[in-house]
């Protein structure tokens, strides 16, 4: 039988976001620009993903990125590409990329505009040689600075403040899911028509779920607190059923699973690194954005991902998201 909605979807993302557009009477047209440019990107990116085995693109450069991990050289073409199709639209005032050290303005050749930009290009960089599903996250925030350009502070912003949050998953298909706030929203690109094409409206993600991911390899390294949340996980104290355990180790792929079949994907703080290892405003708040428009949560911990104030760029934090009693189960565990 035809699924009316997945089989014969005839919504293109630039269909679907003009009608959303044209459900906020203010909205000039720039957060939807934006979203487009972020589209043209992703199918370029993908395409390039794709051909990854084929060209001369696998592999490392000779150069480390801020975090000091080696680049990939599909790292650099994703934040190039994501660059310059966002740069010149008189639509963006800053960006920032996870790859860059620091704050990217917008070329004096190009209007400002009033919008800022935080992306991570290729999240999960580090399996790409192997062939493992790679992603994209985005947040968009307003300028918030009151001068022609924008600056540092128009980056800084807490996650609640975002317009506009998304990732691309390269997977088995290509998935963009987006929220402005308004639910969440996933398209796949169809590769023969080069469009992305809705396939779910208003995701929502379960209450508790199956899946655990979670890096076992740093157990030796995290608090008690830590381990015993893992224990109650894992159904070894007996007070729930195991979950699932499954950790692809690239965010966007562990994320996505989790959305679609509920559960908790952690990066605990550990002793080697005690804020963890993800970035607040390039990975954590994104996301931790689009799980609250599912129905889930995210927290560090302690505290909700989008309440905290980023003092620089390139933050970590520790995370826990996911369905929202899972979370809930980690706050109780580690705030006793
Ligand atoms: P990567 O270093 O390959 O880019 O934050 C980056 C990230 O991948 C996430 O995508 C992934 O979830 C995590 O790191 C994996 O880290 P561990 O290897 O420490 O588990």
């Amino acid at each position: 039988m035809l699924n009316p909605r997945r089989d014969t979807s005839v919504v293109t993302i630039e269909r679907f976001i003009i009608e959303q557009e044209e459900l906020i009477p203010e909205a000039t047209g720039a957060l939807s620009g934006i979203l487009y440019d972020l589209a043209l990107a992703a199918k370029m990116i993908a395409n390039k993903v794709r051909r990854a085995g084929l060209a001369d693109i696998l592999g490392a450069t000779e150069d480390q990125n801020v975090q000091g991990e080696v680049q990939q050289k599909l790292d650099v073409y994703a934040n190039e590409t994501i660059i310059k199709a966002l740069d010149h639209g008189g639509r963006l005032c800053a960006m920032g990329s996870e790859e860059v050290e620091e704050f990217i303005p917008i070329p004096k050749k190009f209007k400002q505009g009033k919008y800022a930009i935080l992306f991570d290009p290729l999240d999960g960089s580090s399996n790409i040689d192997v062939n493992i599903p790679v992603g994209t996250i985005f947040s968009i925030v307003r300028k918030i600075s009151t001068g022609p350009e924008g600056e540092l502070k128009d980056l800084l912003q807490p996650g609640y403040k975002q317009v506009a949050a998304g990732y691309v998953l390269y997977g088995s298909s290509t998935v963009l899911v987006y929220t402005t706030g308004a639910g969440v929203h996933g398209f796949t690109l169809d590769p023969m028509l080069g469009e992305f094409l809705l396939h779910n409206a208003n995701i929502t993600t379960p209450e508790t779920g199956k899946y655990l991911s979670v890096n076992n390899g740093y157990e030796q390294l995290w608090s008690d607190p830590v381990k015993n949340l893992m224990q109650r996980y894992r159904g070894l104290d007996g007070k729930r059923e195991a979950m699932n355990g499954r950790y692809v180790g690239s965010f966007v792929a562990d994320f996505h699973r989790n959305l679609c079949g509920g559960g908790i994907f952690a990066y605990p703080s550990n002793a080697k690194s005690p804020k963890g290892k993800l970035r607040l405003l390039y990975e954590a708040s994104p996301m931790a954005f689009i799980i609250e428009q599912a129905g889930g949560a995210a927290i560090d911990g302690t505290n909700r991902i989008l309440d905290i104030s980023p003092t620089s760029l390139h933050q970590r934090t520790p995370l826990f998201i996911g369905s929202k009693q899972d979370v809930e189960t980690a706050r109780e565990f580690l705030n006793s």
